[in-house]
């Protein structure tokens, strides 16, 4: 539940304010964009100025909640004035100034308030006020119970972008973070207009046909540690160019042989243009992985992590899924 000081902060900072910066993490997903075009029809609403800056493009399965074209990729050039004025920023889904690009060096420098909506874990203080609620399924949930309290009016697209958001964070309601306030809250949704099946389509069943050819390669070429439990498979830069696929077609495929019975951990290998190798570790949930992601200068979740690692392609598949293999012990 949202502190009653926070939530009687943020009505004072929009009821006196007028111009607002909304913004989320780099490589926004639906739950940062979600949160952020609910907050924004709201605000739209009440006839203040509201601003969407992201670092990266709308995934293409999230643009159908801007076919306005609200959202902007952050310029600071262009926006940097309209983030110097602004009476407070929304920062969702995310507590980590690095995550904000340049948009974060400026307002690390900026006195404005900044407010930020978060469900991942934050050590100390990040804005001026924090709601950071690591109960919450979602930032979407989080969201949700803000414009309630706030009375907006829960219909059209500000309850599509808040069920997209819940939806997409907990991956169908089949991830850990599943609770039963998501589904009240999407059972609310669904009420107030909601049609699950419509959203389930335009996110999930757009999918373009080479992204599934190219899937079809690796899933028939996917390699196996002699007991099963680990799984690992390499996506070139060759083979994205015989299905004419982009890195970005790639998202969520690591998933896939995870679903496999016997399997704890998959690695996926992505080779950049540069030649360097992009891992994601996803691991079931008895195997951690992290350890091993910050080892090579990345990082993440216990269960879901990542790292860029320089040097030749095939070494660092062979290295990294050897020190893989050392931690089923
Ligand atoms: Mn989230």
């Amino acid at each position: 539940m949202m502190a009653p000081a926070a939530f009687q902060e943020i009505q004072q900072l929009i009821q006196n304010g007028k111009k607002f910066i909304l913004t989320t993490h780099v490589n926004a997903d639906g739950d940062g964009i979600g949160s952020e075009i609910a907050l924004f029809t709201y605000l739209r609403e009440l006839g203040k100025e509201a601003h969407i800056f992201n670092h990266s493009a709308t995934p293409e399965n999230i643009e159908f909640l801007d076919r306005r074209g609200d959202i902007e990729l952050f310029d600071l050039q262009k926006h940097g004035e309209i983030v110097r004025e602004a009476d407070a920023v929304f920062i969702l889904d995310i507590s980590d100034w690095e995550r904000l690009r340049d948009l974060g060096k400026l307002l690390r420098q900026l006195s404005v308030t900044k407010i930020c909506l978060d469900h991942h874990p934050l050590e100390g203080r990040f804005g001026e006020v924090d709601v950071i609620s690591t109960d919450a399924s979602s930032t979407g949930e989080i969201m949700y119970e803000l414009l309630t309290k706030l009375g907006a009016r829960l219909q059209g697209k500000l309850v599509e972008a808040l069920y997209t958001a819940i939806l997409t964070d907990t991956g169908g309601f089949r991830f850990s973070n599943t609770n039963p306030r998501a589904h009240q809250i999407c059972a609310d949704l669904i009420a107030r207009g909601v049609k699950p099946h419509h959203l389930y389509q335009e996110i999930y069943e757009k999918q373009p046909a080479n992204k599934m050819r190219l899937l079809g390669k690796i899933l028939s070429n996917l390699n196996f540690s002699p007991d099963g439990r680990l799984v690992w498979f390499a996506v070139t830069q060759e083979m994205l160019k015989t299905t004419g696929t982009q890195p970005r077609d790639t998202e969520g495929f690591a998933d896939f042989p995870r679903s496999i019975d016997g399997v704890e951990l998959c690695l996926m290998f992505l080779e950049t243009e540069n030649g360097k190798a992009k891992i994601s570790f996803r691991s079931k949930g008895k195997i951690i992985i992290n350890g091993l992601a910050n080892r090579y200068g990345g990082g993440g979740h216990p269960y879901a992590s990542g790292a860029l690692v320089e040097g030749n392609f095939q070494e660092v598949m062979k290295r990294v899924v050897s020190e893989a293999k050392e931690l089923f012990g």
